[in-house]
């Protein structure tokens, strides 16, 4: 976890620069002496799930499970109104405003998150990201969810999360790569650039997007890749994806497990979660109003997976999420120096730049050769299950 501070526009392209920095040294020395410098991860194997911020799933372990995160401490709050001529002097802060609880539960209806709605909880009515401008947002939709969005999980309620918390890396400056909703943060993932959008393009999701794509770039290098979903593939928004020489890298979710048994994942394994609920199968990406204890069982059934297969050893899974959903985060957003990936811009009226990142969503690696995290505290929820490391 100490080593794990690092801004990143959530690209699979970007993980293989930022292993050396989780990746624990003294084993790498070791692997490096038997295997002439080679790192000793072959695969990489990548779940993002939907619409949940870092403070709302993780930011209360930084009180339980280690200090160093970058988390809450309750004495975040926002305020009904960010409009500073309204500011009634007489109230106290505690009538004016709402702090960030850790009483976080299954969330109906679903915060808003399209850019706008993000420009207004990131920056409220200052210049610049001040993370004040969330209650109001949220106020403006209805005032069950003014309290909704500033609720945070109790590392017990979301025990998987809280046992690789303790265990591997929690990235806790890991932004979403746009200030907006899911499909260009989605795009972003595996292409870098969400080609200029900034919304739900269904002309252009339905005609695929154009962009190269990480997939592409391996193949052209030898390397092999899967796609595991289990209600559809997102990944077919690429126009690439739908080329015919691909098709057999589709798969059943229940492939993965068949392929992690015999050893036969490739370099980069894409897990797509159930979207969507399908009768006795409920949703497991995470996504409001989907129950997180979903996600939580698919998250520990990877992870289990994973550990149980011949290539353990040379393994790393990534669990991130795609954008913050609308729920509050306390750490700014960043806005200076952010490259633009190439140079398209939004739609009008904002005719956005790319160049200020999304709000901050959790993002863990997993790996037997990720140092442990610093986390004092010996498990002190007992996870009723068995997630030995090695
Ligand atoms: C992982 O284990 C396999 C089989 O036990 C072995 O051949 C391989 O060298 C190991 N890889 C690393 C990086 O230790
Ligand atoms: C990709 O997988 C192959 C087959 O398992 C392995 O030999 C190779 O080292 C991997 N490539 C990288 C870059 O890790
Ligand atoms: C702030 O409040 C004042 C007084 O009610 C109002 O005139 C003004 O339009 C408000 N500004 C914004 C940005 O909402
Ligand atoms: C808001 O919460 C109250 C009390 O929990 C509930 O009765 C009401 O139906 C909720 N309203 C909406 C719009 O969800
Ligand atoms: C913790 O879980 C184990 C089963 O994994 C159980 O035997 C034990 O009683 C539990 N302890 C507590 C304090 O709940
Ligand atoms: C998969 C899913 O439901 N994702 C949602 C995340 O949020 C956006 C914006 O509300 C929805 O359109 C997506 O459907």
């Amino acid at each position: 976890m100490e080593t794990a501070r690092r801004t990143s526009y959530a690209s699979i392209f970007f993980i293989f620069l930022t292993l050396s920095c989780v990746l624990d040294p003294t084993r790498l020395v070791q692997a490096s002496g038997q295997d002439n410098q080679q790192q000793p991860i072959k695969r990489i194997v990548v779940l993002v799930l939907e619409n949940r911020s870092f403070d709302h799933m993780i930011g209360w372990m930084k009180k339980s499970i280690n200090p160093i995160i970058n988390g809450v401490t309750g004495n975040e709050c926002n305020p009904f109104s960010t409009n500073l001529t309204r500011k009634n002097t007489q109230q106290t802060p505690q009538e004016s405003s709402i702090c960030f609880t850790d009483d976080a539960h299954y969330v109906d209806p679903d915060p808003g998150h399209s850019f706008e709605d993000v420009e207004k909880q990131v920056f409220g009515s200052n210049p610049f990201p001040s993370m004040t401008g969330f209650v109001e947002q949220a106020l403006s939709v209805s005032t069950n969810l003014s309290e909704t969005v500033m609720k945070g999980f109790k590392p017990e309620n979301v025990p998987i999360f809280a046992k690789l918390v303790q265990e591997f890396a929690v990235f806790d400056r890991w932004f979403s790569s746009i200030p907006g909703p899911t499909q260009p943060n989605r795009l972003f993932v595996y292409s870098a650039t969400s080609h200029g959008s900034t919304s739900h393009v269904k002309k252009q999701l339905a005609k695929g997007y154009p962009q190269k794509t990480i997939f592409d770039s391996l193949h052209e290098n030898g390397k092999d890749w899967g796609v595991y979903f289990q209600n559809i593939p997102t990944t077919l928004f690429y126009r690439n994806m739908r080329k015919l020489k691909y098709v057999f890298k589709f798969h059943q979710y229940s492939t993965f497990k068949q392929h992690a048994k015999q050893g036969k994942l490739p370099n980069l394994s894409v897990i797509e979660p159930r979207y969507f609920d399908i009768k006795g199968f409920p949703a497991n990406d995470d996504h409001p109003s989907h129950d997180v204890a979903n996600g939580q069982k698919l998250v520990k059934e990877i992870y289990e997976t994973l550990r149980a297969s011949p290539q353990w050893n040379e393994s790393l899974l990534v669990i991130t999420y795609d954008e913050h959903g609308g729920f509050f985060d306390h750490v700014k957003t960043p806005y200076v120096n952010v490259p633009s990936p190439d140079g398209n811009t939004g739609p009008a009226p904002s005719f956005f730049k790319f160049d200020r990142l999304g709000v901050r969503v959790p993002t863990i690696m997993v790996s037997p050769w990720i140092k442990k995290g610093t986390g004092k505290m010996q498990d002190k929820y007992n996870m009723s299950m068995n997630m030995n490391r090695d």
